[in-house]
């Protein structure tokens, strides 16, 4: 054991050095020799548009990042797990919902892996989810509004990371556990790991007309830890894949004790057989909590459900529905080609990439050609899957996306670079540096039968001397290649905001058509919505007041308000009457313990303070909304609890 244990320390400090040594020699010769051309390539004129969408995932900011493509230019953060004050989402009454959870309320999120809806294997641009790995959930962005509408979290689940890929329709979103805990949760020794503890992949149905999420099933796996996965498609199409480490069920100094296996699995899930078996009655209902958070568009008012139960499936309970392809050594990427035939594993510790065919897969399925079992599930022999490898293509294999030509591009964390490879002939076309460490890569399209091969950008951990020094902290950093000849050609760096693990994007055509301007006020339900000057009014309910106020170029209604009082609870619901593209008005108030709110056109937000001093408090609009914004203000006076101010409000007069 002792010496199992210092050769792995040995291999991986070899590993680190060469990191490291490899990042410094890269960093001499950065200025690199670009094309003249280059600048072309990436040059989007002032007034005209990008060709491209891309979603960046924002890793530890919770968040989700929106760029054009060739530019890099960043266009919006779209807040999704985290607080976010630049809008209020998650400080404002109606948006606070989105943020509940089972353990209450969670103001932060890590989110890893967007994925765009797909109908009939091809993006469609309606809808895009993203996974949160440290409280499971997974989130549902609707690219009508770019804003977050419905967030589920996911129970017996703990590192929510194989997710949220969608299959070919959509049919389900797919979160899988990277720990496997005790299901159901319990105090137990951490010791008897091994056997006892389970891994639950989580299939979550989506409604085709409103995009409701729910969970249909979970399938509750040996106590792997299961790290990534990707829908089958086309021939594959009912099929769903998960990259597994720690196979070896270790529960302690997992760098070496979960790297003694020669091979791990990818383990393969024959969705639609367990959806037959559920529709008809199988599976269990488990008791479990998770808060399931819808966001309504006419209320613009979120509300949060708590869920008390969850159809588990045991998968040796549906014979012929999971098998086990052995893969080499712990791989993290799984990934699936266009045409559904070839699943990629990146073995991190792998010299060899290894690609599994889906074909030989169901030939070795149908002629029972079996090594053992795992659980109960069956194990394929490697060499009987095997497609093919590519020999030594370079050090430390994350994850492999395809440009639609029969071409796969994979990245390399430990050699820094992006490796161009054939699919079929598995030969080594080109390779091209990153800078540095580079973790997923996007081809717009990629996670579909169409990828637009044009761009593929990747993502990088380290920046290092990339971009003018900001402290000990750098933006990580995206790089945009050319992929549309024979070579890779390298266009720009462009940092990106939190951790950008992955992304997804498309051409814009589609989403900028459907890109709402306004909201209607018409269609506005919310229950304390002003639609005028005439409906404006404050209302006292015990200590809670209700001031119903609306908010157009350049005032609010009301802007004098007096009779609030210290002990108060105070709910300032602020309707934008505008009805232009792009005028949000804001809203805050001195000493107010939340964000300000940003109220787009025609919605209606809630700001709730509760005063705890006497005086004459200001408020105002934040967001510069025309030539005389900075007359967008008014005046709140809180009188002593034991006061008897009374209760009144006015817009261009004196409060008498
Ligand atoms: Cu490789 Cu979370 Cu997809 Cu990061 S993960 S790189
Ligand atoms: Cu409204 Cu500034």
């Amino acid at each position: 054991m002792k010496n199992i244990l210092k050769s792995t320390i040995a291999i991986l400090s070899v590993l680190v050095a060469f990191t490291s040594c490899n990042n410094l020699a890269k960093s001499g010769s950065k200025s690199g020799a670009l094309a003249s051309n280059v600048a072309e390539k990436v040059y989007v004129a002032p007034g005209e548009y990008d060709s491209h969408y891309a979603f960046i995932s924002g890793g530890y900011s919770g968040n989700l990042t929106v760029y054009g493509l060739p530019s890099g230019r960043m266009f919006k953060e779209i807040p999704v797990f985290s607080q976010f004050a630049t809008s209020g989402y998650g400080y404002s009454e109606e948006t606070k919902p989105m943020l509940n959870t089972s353990h209450g309320f969670i103001p932060w999120g890590d989110s890893h892996h967007p994925d765009i809806s797909q109908t009939n294997g091809e993006i469609d641009g309606r809808f895009i989810f993203i996974n949160e790995n440290n409280t499971p959930r997974i989130a549902k962005i609707d690219l009508k509004t770019f804003e977050t509408t419905e967030i589920i979290e996911v129970p017996n689940s703990a590192g929510n990371h194989s997710s949220s890929f969608v299959t070919e329709n959509t049919e389900y979103v797919v979160a899988g556990t990277r720990f496997s805990v005790p299901i159901p949760q319990r105090d137990m020794p951490i010791k008897d790991y091994k056997g006892n503890f389970k891994g639950a992949l989580s299939f979550i149905s989506v409604a085709p007309e409103t995009g409701n999420m729910d969970i249909k099933f979970q399938i509750l796996m040996p106590g792997f830890n299961y790290d990534l996965s990707h829908p089958g498609r086309g021939k594959s199409h009912g099929w769903f894949f998960f990259t597994t480490y720690n196979t070896e069920e270790a529960s302690t100094l997992l760098e070496v004790n979960a790297s003694q296996n020669d091979k791990d699995f990818i383990a393969a899930v024959n969705w639609k057989k367990i959806e037959e078996y559920v529709n008809n009655g199988g599976g269990t209902m488990m008791p479990a909590e998770y808060a399931h958070n819808v966001y309504d568009e006419h209320t613009h008012t979120a509300t949060s459900t708590m869920k008390k139960e969850v159809r588990v499936v045991n998968p040796i309970d549906v014979p012929g529905a999971v098998y086990f392809l052995p893969t080499p050594k712990s791989p993290h990427g799984c990934d699936v080609d266009p045409s559904g035939e070839y699943i990629v594993g990146n073995g991190k510790l792998s010299a060899n990439l290894t690609v599994h065919s889906f074909t030989k897969m169901l030939d070795a399925i149908e002629n029972e050609k079996f090594d053992g079992e795992a659980y109960g599930i069956p194990i394929l022999n490697f060499e009987d899957v095997l497609a093919g490898s590519v020999e030594q293509p370079g050090l430390g294999p994350l994850h492999t996306e395809f440009d639609g030509q029969g071409n796969a591009y994979t990245t390399f964390f430990i050699s820094s670079e992006v490796v161009k490879w054939k699919l079929g002939t598995w030969e080594v076309i080109d390779r091209k540096p990153t800078y540095y460490s580079v973790g997923h890569l996007t081809i717009p399209g990629g996670n579909s039968r169409k990828p637009q091969g044009k761009y593929m950008f990747a993502m990088n951990k380290i920046t290092k001397d990339r971009y003018l020094p900001t402290g000990p902290e750098m933006e990580h950093s995206a790089q945009l290649y050319d992929i549309s000849g024979d070579k890779m050609e390298l266009l720009l760096d462009f940092p990106t905001h939190g951790e950008p693990h992955y992304a997804a994007a498309m051409e814009a055509s589609l989403i900028k058509e459907r890109s709402q301007k306004i909201y209607n006020l018409e269609d506005n339900k919310h229950p304390y919505a002003a639609f005028s000057d005439d409906d404006t009014k404050v209302v006292r309910e015990g200590n809670e007041v209700h001031i119903y106020m609306t908010t157009i170029r350049s005032h609010f209604s009301p802007d004098n308000i007096e009779g609030v009082k210290v002990g108060d609870k105070v709910y300032f619901h602020v309707t934008n009457l505008e009805q232009d593209f792009d005028v949000p008005h804001g809203f805050a108030v001195l000493g107010q313990n939340t964000s300000e709110l940003l109220i787009m056109p025609g919605q209606t937000k809630t700001s709730v303070w509760e005063p705890t001093k006497v005086g004459v408090w200001p408020f105002y609009c934040t967001d510069f909304c025309s030539a005389l914004h900075q007359e967008m203000q008014g005046y709140i006076r809180v009188s002593p609890a034991s006061a008897s101010t009374p209760m009144k409000w006015s817009l261009g007069e004196d409060i008498e």
